[in-house]
């Protein structure tokens, strides 16, 4: 059965032999796990042997898109990177927004696989069905936007470019991936992974038409969403600001994480908010197919231009004590050229200036001065002095730094990203339970709890926290596309089922969607448990400070999480997911879920429950 929406192509590289091959894939990889993080998944299941060195030639770098990914309806241009990831050693992806999305999809390829490792230092070029390794030890060094730079002077501008800067070159482990020189993806290392491959770029050009099953009736969607997304009541103030308009409310709500995620407000919240921002912008940019671009871009301190989100300004910023918003936008700037993670960065930092304030290291740094936290992101980068130890990470360096384990901050050895949880338990608990380490993608639930119920350690938690996995982690990573319109305008998730039905001609129901969702995730866990030879509840706590260290300041001054309860959720949320006791998927939930053979293997590793 010819099936629309895919193009059903994987492309196979093997960067060791420099060979390419284009491989149709199974039909049954599009039902089971529709595209991006499902076939990721379902890939680096199938064929990474076990344990592999996730900086070892046998790690593979999976580049993926859905049914919807590069079509011309809102949103499309996201692609999916993963890998074993560096930083945990555990399943790691990212979401990149950017033309390498359209041309992989445009060049007839629903995924990329890459594995080996290049003799030295090559790139990937992909233009339709013609592939290259081509070695090029001359951008050796180079920025992500210098490297872009001279790819589209060597091929024209039509082209997509995933780079990695020194950050990937020198295997830090937070090292991710660059495109347009502010789109940025794969904050589980894979800018390192690229890195271990000697692979600095991949550069994509696709002219081939997408298949769709109805495109008259995909354009005339396309049309009319787009019309509705500039009419839905947000969209004025979301092209002002963006996500950046989350500094203020973070900072109201007191989750805003401060001085390592000491607290959750900051003084001078205020002048890296929102509207400071606004005040500053000089433009605005974003991915394709978008007409709710939300890349704002300022002059940094140096004069130079940068892009601000949330996050950026979140951790290079409130987090490490500094109030300068063109500051953090020339550190934010820093990370972007250097490719490597802001969120990691921030709380490197931040773990820094601690472990200096306590007297654990040498080093002298102090709290919000912009000098030590560029001088120490150049020695990470670098890998120079205590930068090399803190290039590996906070639970690494935490490691090797007696007396910091309770406050490095991180889960399954992911960096937290920019939300204080000692007073959000549901936020603590989707950081426990994210499938990459503590990263927000998968469940921003802090909003809803917010609203409903700030303190509350309940049954309803537990539930809304698996329905905004299964819609952010399952639906959106992997239909591929942009989930922004739907969370911060209210664009409805029906379109979703519209769009999937015009591409694919398969129309399935929310419910269909969420057995997809909770495949990926059982998948996912249980890759995990292979990979660690076992599993510990204690892998799904966020970290000690925030049961430990209650905050001293702002509305919710004197709160931390409580251990007991947060294991009462904890162990709910496996019961709801039909997994053991101890975190494990149960025999007849894989069953049920389809992943027969995977039982075999996980049941080879350790005891399963039925
Ligand atoms: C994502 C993480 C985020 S999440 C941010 S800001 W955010 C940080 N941005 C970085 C950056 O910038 N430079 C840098 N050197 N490192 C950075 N690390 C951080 O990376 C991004 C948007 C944003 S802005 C978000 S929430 C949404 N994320 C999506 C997602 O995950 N899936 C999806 N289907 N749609 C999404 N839409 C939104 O995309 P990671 P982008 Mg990103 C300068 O990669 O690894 O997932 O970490 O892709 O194209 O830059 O768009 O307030
Ligand atoms: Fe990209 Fe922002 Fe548009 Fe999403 S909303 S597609 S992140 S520009």
């Amino acid at each position: 059965m010819d099936m629309n929406g895919w193009t059903g192509y994987m492309l196979k590289v093997d960067l060791t032999r420099r060979k390419a091959i284009i491989d149709k894939y199974d039909d049954l990889l599009k039902i089971m796990f529709i595209g991006g993080r499902g076939f990721a998944a379902k890939v680096l299941w199938d064929h990474l042997p076990v344990g592999v060195d996730p900086l070892s030639s046998g790690n593979k770098l999976v580049i993926a898109g859905g049914p919807l990914t590069g079509l011309p309806i809102p949103s499309s241009g996201k692609i999916v990177l993963a890998s074993k990831s560096p930083l945990t050693y555990g399943y790691g992806d990212g979401s990149i927004g950017g033309l390498a999305a359209v041309y992989m999809r445009r060049g007839g390829y629903d995924m990329v696989v890459v594995e080996g490792r290049a003799e030295k230092l090559s790139i990937l070029v992909i233009d339709n069905s013609k592939v290259e390794v081509q070695i090029r030890e001359d951008l050796r060094g180079l920025s992500t936007s210098e490297t872009e730079s001279e790819l589209k002077e060597e091929y024209g501008r039509s082209i997509g470019v995933l780079s990695i800067g020194v950050a990937g070159e020198n295997l830090v482990r937070y090292a991710n991936v660059i495109s347009q020189s502010g789109r940025a993806g794969g904050r589980t290392g894979i800018g390192a992974v690229m890195g271990s491959k000697n692979l600095k770029a991949v550069v994509f050009m696709g002219e081939g038409d997408i298949p769709v099953a109805n495109f008259k009736n995909l354009e005339k969607l396309a049309c009319e969403s787009y019309h509705t997304i500039v009419k839905l009541s947000n969209y004025s103030f979301w092209i002002r600001q963006g996500t950046m308009s989350t500094i203020e409310w973070s900072q109201e709500n007191a989750v805003l994480p401060c001085m390592n995620f000491r607290e959750g407000v900051f003084e001078y919240a205020e002048d890296i908010g929102g509207y400071a921002m606004e005040g500053m912008r000089v433009g605005r940019r974003g991915c394709p197919y978008c007409n709710a671009k939300c890349g704002n871009i300022v002059e940094d301190s140096y004069g130079f231009q940068s892009e601000l989100d949330y996050e950026n300004v979140a951790m290079l910023g409130a987090n490490i004590g500094l109030g300068d918003l063109r500051k953090v936008a020339a550190l934010t700037r820093f990370a972007d050229e250097a490719g490597v993670d802001t969120i990691s960065l921030g709380n490197v930092i931040g773990f820094a200036f601690e472990a200096s304030e306590k007297r654990l290291i040498d080093e002298q740094y102090e709290w919000g001065v912009f000098d030590d936290a560029l001088t120490l992101a150049e020695d990470i980068v670098n890998r120079r002095g205590v930068g090399d130890l803190l290039a590996d990470g906070v639970r690494i360096a935490s490691s090797k730094i007696p007396g910091s384990e309770e406050w490095a901050m991180h889960v399954k050895g992911l960096e937290i990203s920019g939300y204080d949880c000692h007073s959000a338990p549901g936020m603590a608990l989707a950081y426990g339970t994210s499938p990459i380490g503590a990263h927000h993608k998968d469940a921003w639930i802090i909003s809803w709890e917010v609203k409903n119920d700030r303190l509350g350690y309940t049954n309803a938690k537990v539930s809304k926290l698996i329905e905004l996995q299964r819609i952010r982690g399952g639906i959106f990573e992997s239909l591929t596309v942009c989930r922004l319109p739907w969370v911060e305008l209210g664009f409805e998730l029906r379109w979703y089922k519209d769009f999937f039905e015009s591409a694919t001609g398969l129309r399935l129901s929310l419910d269909d969607f969420f057995e997809v969702a909770d495949r990926i995730y059982t998948l996912i866990r249980a890759f995990w448990v292979r990979e660690m030879g076992g599993w510990s509840p204690m892998l799904d706590y966020p970290p000690a400070r925030w049961f430990k260290e209650p905050t001293t300041r702002g509305p919710f001054k004197g709160i931390a999480l409580d251990e007991d309860r947060y294991r009462w959720m904890l162990h709910l949320y496996y019961e709801r997911r039909g997994w053991s006791d101890t975190g494990i998927p149960r025999r007849s939930t894989m069953m049920r879920l389809g992943l027969s053979s995977e039982v075999d293997l996980i049941g080879k590793i350790v005891k399963i429950e039925d």
